[in-house]
């Protein structure tokens, strides 16, 4: 009896410390995560700011990837791509996602271009933990303005999409191969209807940056930060993958000390996660991020309920 009873204590104290854990790494300064579900583990890859805060910006050079089979216990994999990674590439290794397809693993990733600009990576690796390289030495989305943040999802026929940008949202399809794309990139039109009003007129909607694409049952989620600055989570939906997209309202409401934001949603084992970032650990803030998750249950409408940060 008295064994049980310590056992019920350990348990309740682990319990809590467990279900308290954000930010998930503590380690590192992590930001912009981005889930996927493999087989019976959930990997995470976060961009990773840099004790060193550089002008007053970003200092960001690498991605790393962590692991769980619970959403309580995460495994450190360390860095597993760098812009340095990149031929031609020469710095802010920023928001990413991955993907898994055919055996193979495909990491799409923002970078600046030595000729100057914002492109689109693509790395493979055969492995969920890298290492990963450069899939064909030159940048799959060129040189331009505002390629960033790209997020992938391959639909139920098969056809691969990528999303992208800040301040215009964009897509293609990508190929079978994943490293290729056919047709032109598209410009998605933000309107309010799609992408919600805005309290500044700065820009047109409060579409930002940061999307994250993917399906639930027949809807197409577009979750993003939202502005002005500092950002919130919100979201649309549309019944198809290149829209028109309906605006369905914020997610998180602005919160910490973080100035941005950045969403990843996964289902995962029984049940739904967001992901987030904030500048919850010591000497946190807007350079200085950390890696969150919410578990959470959508609406019976297939809506999201207000999340909130645990950790600020
Ligand atoms: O991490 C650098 C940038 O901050 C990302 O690309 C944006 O989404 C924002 O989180």
């Amino acid at each position: 009896c008295k064994i049980f009873g310590l056992t019920l204590i350990c348990f309740m104290f682990f319990s809590l410390i467990c279900y308290a854990d954000n930010p998930i790494v503590q380690t590192n300064y992590t930001a912009d995560p981005a889930p996927m579900v493999y087989g019976d583990t959930c990997y995470l890859y976060t961009s990773h700011d840099e004790d060193k805060i550089i002008n007053n910006f970003f200092t960001m050079n690498d991605w790393k990837c962590y692991s769980s089979k619970d959403m309580v216990n995460w495994t450190d994999h360390g860095t597993v791509l760098a812009y340095t990674d990149f031929s031609w590439a020469k710095g802010d290794a920023w928001a990413g996602q991955c993907i898994p397809r055919n055996g193979k693993f495909y990491f799409y990733v923002p970078l600046t271009a030595k000729s100057g600009g914002t492109a689109i990576g693509v790395a493979v690796s055969d492995s969920p933990t890298g290492p990963f390289k450069d899939a064909i030495g030159k940048p799959l989305i060129a040189p331009g303005y505002g390629n960033i943040d790209p997020t992938v999802f391959i639909d139920d026929d098969g056809q691969a999409y990528l999303y992208w940008g800040n301040p215009d949202l964009k897509y293609v399809k990508l190929n079978a191969d994943m490293v290729s794309y056919s047709g032109s990139i598209v410009t998605v039109p933000l309107t309010v209807a799609s992408f919600g009003a805005r309290s500044k007129t700065d820009r047109a909607t409060s579409y930002e940056e940061g999307p994250w694409f993917y399906k639930r049952g027949n809807l197409y989620y577009m979750v993003f930060a939202g502005g002005p600055i500092s950002e919130h989570i919100a979201y649309s939906t549309s019944t198809s993958p290149t829209g028109p997209w309906t605006y369905r309202g914020k997610i998180m409401p602005t919160q910490g000390s973080s100035f941005t934001n950045h969403a990843g949603v996964v289902d995962f084992k029984g049940n739904s996660y967001f992901f987030y970032h904030n500048g919850a650990l010591p000497d946190g803030g807007g350079y200085h991020r950390s890696v969150c998750v919410e578990k959470f249950a959508y609406n019976a409408d297939g809506t999201f309920p207000t999340i909130n940060m645990t950790s600020t």
